[in-house]
């Protein structure tokens, strides 16, 4: 009995995606049981000719990938594995940019579904009290110098307990469940990502980057102005961070070193890398 699937998510999830929630997002909505990755398989679809709008979702990922061959821990029954395809006319460079309105929108739906406060972490992890609660993988195919398509996926830690994390993550990954005490709706979560994501989009695709970056650099608001340390491909680079240009790389703002004569700031654009704060997250996640 215990071995059978679980159907109680895509069952509320197509209940709730069959009101008229989104116009473009989870449309069609493909749900696995179980599947290597959720990424994998819309970039297979994606390269079959799967429209804009195409969700590929599941309840467990055997095979579940961070960036840079890393992998994401992904048990069943208890978070959200997600990915998008989308299809933009935009050069391959805008690509970034999508993994930033993607963490918005994470972002805004846990505001909206609890009472946790969201910080994001530079590029694009969500953290709760200094803990990740959520990563973003977005793969791209082009055309020449313009996407063909672009593979936006989203693991979030909704009811994970604990235990579901190998030991070296249960001190720096959380789920939502674990830092607000009561279970979240999977469904209702999925959809108000959904919502957010495709609003986003759309005024993406109508505006540009300005109105994401300034809501991006709102939930950025524990690293900006901050001291921070960057393990970058071209080394360690320490300094102060200012904010996000158009390509999503990070601005920080450098001083020559010490013994030169007179040290002047200088603003580093970093594309890559892994930041810490120095003076390290804020520990509490919650609104009051
Ligand atoms: C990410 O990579 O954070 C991107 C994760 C994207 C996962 C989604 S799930 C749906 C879609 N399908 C996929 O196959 N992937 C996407 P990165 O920044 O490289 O972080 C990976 C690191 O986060 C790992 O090396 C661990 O240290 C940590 N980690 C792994 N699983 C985690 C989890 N469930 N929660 C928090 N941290 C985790």
């Amino acid at each position: 009995m215990d071995d059978l699937p679980d159907h109680s998510f895509e069952t509320a999830l197509v209940s709730r995606l069959s009101q008229p929630a989104t116009r473009l997002l989870g449309r069609p909505l493909h749900f696995f049981d179980t599947i290597d990755s959720t990424n994998t398989s819309a970039a297979r679809l994606a390269r079959q000719g799967a429209t804009e709008g195409t969700v590929v979702t599941a309840d467990a990922q055997t095979g579940g990938k961070g960036r840079l061959g890393r992998s994401w821990v992904s048990p069943p029954g208890v978070n959200l594995y997600l990915s998008v395809i989308l299809r933009p006319r935009k050069p391959t460079s805008a690509a970034p940019q999508l993994s930033l309105l993607a963490s918005v929108a994470v972002a805004e739906a846990i505001v909206q579904q609890t009472q946790l406060l969201p910080v994001i972490k530079w590029p694009n992890d969500v953290l709760v009290a200094g803990k990740k609660v959520c990563g973003i993988l977005t793969e791209m195919q082009a055309n020449g110098s313009h996407l063909r398509s672009v593979i936006v996926g989203i693991g979030v830690n909704i009811n994970a307990p604990l235990a579901s994390f190998p030991e070296e993550l249960q001190d720096k990954a959380s789920s939502l469940l674990l830092m607000c005490g009561e279970p979240v709706d999977r469904a209702a979560f999925t959809v108000s990502l959904l919502t957010h994501l495709e609003k986003l989009y759309v005024l993406w695709l109508e505006t540009g980057f300005p109105v994401v970056g300034a809501a991006w650099e709102g939930y950025a608001s524990e690293l900006l102005g901050k001291s921070i340390t960057v393990t970058a491909p071209e080394g360690v680079i320490s300094g102060t961070a200012r904010g996000i240009d158009q390509d999503g790389a990070l601005l920080v703002e450098t001083v020559s070193p010490e013994g030169q004569a007179r040290p002047s700031p200088r603003v580093q654009r970093i594309l890559a890398g892994d930041v810490t704060v120095v003076d390290g997250y804020r520990k509490t996640g919650t609104v009051n």
